[in-house]
């Protein structure tokens, strides 16, 4: 006895944002809708397809009209990691550089393990008319287009050749997209053609599903040895990753370093996981942390790590922990994390590990010894920020003379200021008058924001500055991508972010470079009504690579947007007479130039109360950088050179990194 299969004759691409919008997550017994809504660029390769299923179906997706197809892919991402990643969007591009486009976001959400759905148009399935308008052709094979780019950098790809394919191709995309270890860019190919194309799809393919996103647990045995490891340390240290944040282990987090006095160090992504003020938050760790956490982690003789890959910048390109016998415990959903630096691997969910050692560790807690040297290490750290940010007064001079000597020629970001001999720097100003320093412009930021604002960033000197300086003291409230550290996130990102938490205000903070890079989300912004503030650090190029410059003995070239000046024919002439206030005003943004920390306030102030989007304009000074502490990042030298500098550097370079250690 079988009933007839009952069936809805649809086009594929009708049958792709139907079932789309049918998908649920659900954890801990809340539920939510996966896609919060498609965001795309039409073009022939998906108007007619795709864009007709969502014009078709309109309120079955929202559809929103993105300005560069890389920016919807961040703006994806950003949503997505805001909501822990239970919920995404969906991006439709056109064929050919539509498609291309969305690679570098690809590669950013893969890397940074957040979920997002692209969907790029493709070829004709049928080829008849080829080669089509944007083809790539090869003369080894037809079965060759654009969209295999896609491939590695996408957790799961496939190309949809016949409608009926997504039957099966759906429901895997899915699962990886809500796999907390998988997840990352799932990307599903559609030919142009086959997009139009008509199905009998059974009419149970688009019945509400719901994926449950799980609490994996750790192997039992493992986890008692590791608590045996915890009993037997003297000097433990947490690492704390976007793991601990995304899977809202945080209260977990507490409890047990609360219980055992443990201090945790955050990685980027883990900012934020224990929210500052507390008496175990050391903040930021590994090549642009904070002294007090850098010192912890030398000397640890455990590193617990939690929820975190352990890229070099948090392992200080494996020279942050030199306890001769140190070992580690990772705590992580993927196994590829969880086995690194030789760990003892806790495969599982953040907050159910967490959970389940706690009991494990009843009556340990550290010794009164490192208790106070954590809290005496705080302390000084705390008042290292206060004068660096400078916050009593804007006085200059007092950032350069307060941060001790860089470790190595990568970390020699202190150098004395030029100011007073670049008159020229900003159009109509007192020579005189010192020009703000990145770091009391983030000082002057952290006593205004309110600790549930989130600060969006992601590439420049602002990443180093404020893994040190911020104090993060929401689990939300730092919103930095810094696995792929693109430039061109920033604004995109911060769009994302407001969407998933229209109830908080957002700040991006983005330096000039990355604003000139890719602004035109902001346009996305006015059009949907999505307030978020901009505040865009001018120090006319690039203070961070042109200060790696210098480190490495190039001294910045090619690092400065100056006119190139007809006397040496380099980059060094005057200043480009480049305006980002009218810029930012151009694209319908409200814009405000801040060149004092006054006006800065003011202009905070005034936007708050704006529900516009605005773009708040600061000269900072290039040369007055924020120093490493005790940490070191690898970025090997010219091993020949007939340049001094060079020379030097490499010296220092070849010294530094027998530091570097292999963990077996
Ligand atoms: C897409 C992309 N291209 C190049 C880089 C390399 N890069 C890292 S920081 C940087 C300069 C950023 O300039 P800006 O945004 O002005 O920040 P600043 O360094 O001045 O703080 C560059 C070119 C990158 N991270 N991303
Ligand atoms: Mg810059």
């Amino acid at each position: 006895m079988t009933a007839r299969r009952s069936t809805l004759r649809l086009t594929m691409a009708q049958a792709v944002v139907r079932f789309l919008s049918q998908q649920r997550t659900a954890r801990d017994g809340r539920e939510q809708a996966l896609f919060g809504g498609v965001f795309g660029i039409f073009g022939h390769g998906n108007v007619a397809g795709i864009g007709q299923a969502l014009h078709e179906q309109r309120g079955a997706l929202p559809y929103y009209l993105a300005r560069n197809e890389q920016a919807m892919v961040h703006t994806a991402a950003a949503y997505a990691k805001m909501h822990n990643r239970l919920r995404t969007l969906a991006c439709t591009s056109s064929i050919g550089p539509g498609a291309t486009n969305m690679i570098t976001g690809a590669a950013g959400a893969t890397i940074n393990r957040v979920p997002v759905l692209l969907l790029p148009g493709d070829l004709f399935a049928g080829r008849r008319p080829a080669p089509v308008l944007q083809q790539l052709e090869s003369s080894h094979s037809q079965d060759v287009s654009v969209n295999d780019c896609f491939r590695p950098v996408s957790r799961y790809w496939d190309r949809i050749n016949r409608p009926e394919q997504v039957v099966t191709a759906l429901p895997e995309a899915m699962r990886v997209l809500t796999s907390p270890a998988e997840t990352g860019a799932v990307t599903l190919a559609l030919p142009q053609d086959v997009q139009a194309e008509a199905y009998d799809y059974p009419a149970a393919l688009f019945e509400p599903r719901v994926w449950t996103v799980p609490r994996a647990r750790a192997d039992r045995g493992l986890l008692q040895e590791a608590a045996r490891w915890i009993r037997e340390s003297r000097r433990p240290v947490i690492v704390a990753g976007g793991g601990v944040i995304y899977s809202e282990a945080t209260g977990a987090l507490r409890q047990l370093v609360e219980a055992t006095g443990i201090p945790v160090g955050e990685t980027q992504a883990g900012k934020g996981a224990l929210p500052e003020p507390h008496p175990l938050a050391t903040g930021g760790v590994g090549a642009t942390g904070t002294q007090a956490a850098n010192l912890l982690a030398r000397d640890a003789d455990l590193v617990i790590v939690a929820g975190s890959r352990l890229s070099d910048f948090t392992t200080a390109s494996k020279t942050a922990f030199q306890h001769e016998r140190v070992r580690f415990i990772s705590i992580n959903v993927a196994e590829l994390d969880a086995f690194k630096h030789a760990a003892l691997p806790l495969v599982g969910d953040a907050r159910a590990v967490l959970d389940e050692l706690l009991p494990l560790l009843e009556g340990y807690r550290v010794g009164v010894e490192y208790t106070e040297r954590v809290a005496a290490l705080q302390a000084a750290w705390r008042d290292e920020v206060d004068r660096v940010c400078n916050r009593q007064s804007a006085n200059q001079s007092a950032i350069q003379s307060a941060i001790p000597h860089p470790q190595s020629p990568n970390q020699s970001a202190v150098r004395p200021s030029r100011a007073s001999g670049r008159p020229e720097l900003v159009e109509g100003r007192d020579p005189q008058s010192a020009m703000l320093a990145q770091a009391h412009v983030i000082g002057a930021l952290q006593d205004t924001l309110a600790p549930t604002d989130v600060i969006v960033c992601a590439a420049g000197s602002l990443p180093g500055d404020l893994h040190k300086l911020w104090r993060a003291r929401d689990p939300k409230g730092y919103h930095m991508e810094y696995g792929y550290s693109c430039m061109g996130y920033e604004i995109a990102g911060g769009l994302g972010v407001k969407m998933a938490a229209p109830e908080r205000d957002v700040y991006v903070l983005v330096g000039d470079g990355s604003y000139l890079m890719m602004a035109q989300e902001i346009v996305t912004a006015v059009q949907e009504g999505i307030k978020i503030t901009i505040v865009l650090f001018d120090n006319h190029g690039f203070a961070s690579i042109g200060g790696l410059s210098e480190a490495v003995g190039s001294g910045g070239f090619g690092t400065r947007y100056r006119y190139r000046n007809a006397a040496t024919g380099e980059l060094d002439g005057d200043v480009l007479p480049v305006d980002l206030a009218a810029n930012a005003a151009s694209l319908g943004a409200r814009a405000i130039r801040a060149d004092t920390l006054p006006a800065l306030r003011e202009a905070l102030a005034a936007t708050a109360k704006d529900p516009r989007t605005s773009v708040i304009v600061v000269p900072v000074d290039r040369e007055a950088r924020v120093g490493g502490y005790d940490s070191w990042w690898d970025v090997p030298v010219a091993e020949v050179s007939t340049t001094r500098t060079v020379q030097a550097a490499r010296e220092a370079w070849e010294a530094a990194r027998q530091k570097e250690r292999d963990f077996l």
